[in-house]
């Protein structure tokens, strides 16, 4: 059988990078788009990068995104990449809709214009829920986003069904909960924690400082979550799932944690909150519904909460030290 190709765009990523090594490790050719910076962003895939083939592109614009599909000539799209941070949309709006949401339309075009029988996977998020009609959520409840990111994540939710609808695209779009690991940006709550921690445990900081600690979210591994997101595509037929653990947690409740795996108890003392961190329209309250993908994907995540946590800060605590080095 003809080796398996596959393009990701976003493969310097979070999700990218498990990604790639998912794909080469089930026999995959992996290209990956990478946008140009003044100096190479490749942490997250320098293990691997002498597997990968990587190509200049970006997602504001077509012609590199169109030539990008032509370059990999790819059985599977993963549409990674974004502006992902929830925050910074408030302060870049546009730019998080040219991104997030346009992006999203520029890829679906090259891959109509190009390799239309190619499959098509868009990463949705569960920022759509927002301000949540029904807990727990699922793949048909109704979308009320909260940030200009999830407002965004909504019209590229609806495009990849739209040009599935209209153009008979084998287009999924998976909706998914918080994933977590140690390879998450530093601004992301859960990373913010887990490296502030090992900062405080190795005195090299006395305090952390947080938004809303009230807020709740359903946190998994980021690592058990490509699998599902594989399998999306290796389905007879395309469709749209929710992946989530189904259990929740408070910022709180993650920081208490954090501070338990290096043994301290009294947590709440080394945590400051600013209002400064707090944002103009909170998602108090997510938690997922993954039950169609557990029947139809035979996916079930394998991580729990607290050995996410522990394998966050434990690896902060390592990278800490060598960087010391
Ligand atoms: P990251 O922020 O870690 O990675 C985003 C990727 O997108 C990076 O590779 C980044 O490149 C790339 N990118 C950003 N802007 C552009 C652009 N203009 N052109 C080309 N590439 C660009 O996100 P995650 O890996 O955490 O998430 C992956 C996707 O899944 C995102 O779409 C996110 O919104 C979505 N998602 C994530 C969830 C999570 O909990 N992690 C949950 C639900 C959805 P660079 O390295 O150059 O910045
Ligand atoms: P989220 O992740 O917005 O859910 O989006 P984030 O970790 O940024 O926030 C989670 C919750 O924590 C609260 N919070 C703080 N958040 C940050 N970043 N920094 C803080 O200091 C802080 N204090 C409290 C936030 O208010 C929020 O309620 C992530 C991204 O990966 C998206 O791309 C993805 O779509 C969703 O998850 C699912």
């Amino acid at each position: 059988m003809a080796q398996k190709r596959a393009l990701i765009t976003g493969i310097t990523g979070q999700d990218g990078s498990y990604l790639a090594e998912f794909l080469l490790e089930k026999g995959y050719k992996v290209f990956g788009i990478t946008r140009r910076t003044s100096t190479p962003n490749y942490e997250r895939i320098k293990h691997i990068q002498d597997k990968i083939e990587l190509i200049p592109g970006d997602l504001l614009d077509q012609q590199s995104l169109t030539s990008a599909v032509i370059i990999s000539d790819p059985d599977e799209i993963y549409n990674l990449a974004a502006q992902s941070f929830v925050a910074t949309s408030w302060s870049q709006p546009v730019l998080t809709g040219e991104f997030t949401a346009l992006g999203v339309t520029r890829m679906l075009e090259a891959v109509r214009q190009v390799k239309p029988n190619a499959k098509f996977y868009q990463a949705s998020s569960s920022e759509m829920f927002g301000k949540v009609h029904e807990t727990p959520q699922k793949e048909n409840t109704p979308f009320h986003p909260r940030s200009p990111y999830g407002v965004a994540k909504v019209y590229g939710h609806w495009i990849t069904i739209n040009y599935r609808e209209s153009y008979n695209l084998f287009a999924v779009s998976g909706i998914l909960f918080n994933h977590e690991s140690p390879r998450r940006g530093l601004e992301f709550v859960t990373r913010k924690i887990s490296y502030g921690v090992a900062k405080i445990h190795l005195k090299e900081a006395d305090h952390i400082v947080l938004g809303n600690l009230d807020a709740k979210r359903d946190w998994g591994f980021s690592g058990d979550y490509v699998g599902a997101i594989w399998m999306m595509l290796q389905q007879k037929e395309p469709d749209d799932y929710v992946i989530a653990t189904g259990e929740n947690h408070s910022v709180a409740e993650f920081a208490q944690e954090a501070f338990n795996v290096v043994g301290i108890k009294n947590w709440s003392k080394y945590v400051k909150t600013s209002k400064e961190l707090y944002r103009p329209a909170e998602v108090d309250f997510l938690i997922g519904d993954a039950s169609k993908a557990k029947k139809v994907l035979s996916w079930q995540p394998k991580v729990s909460f607290k050995d996410l946590v522990k394998m966050m800060v434990e690896a902060d605590i390592k990278l800490l030290k060598k960087n010391s080095k």
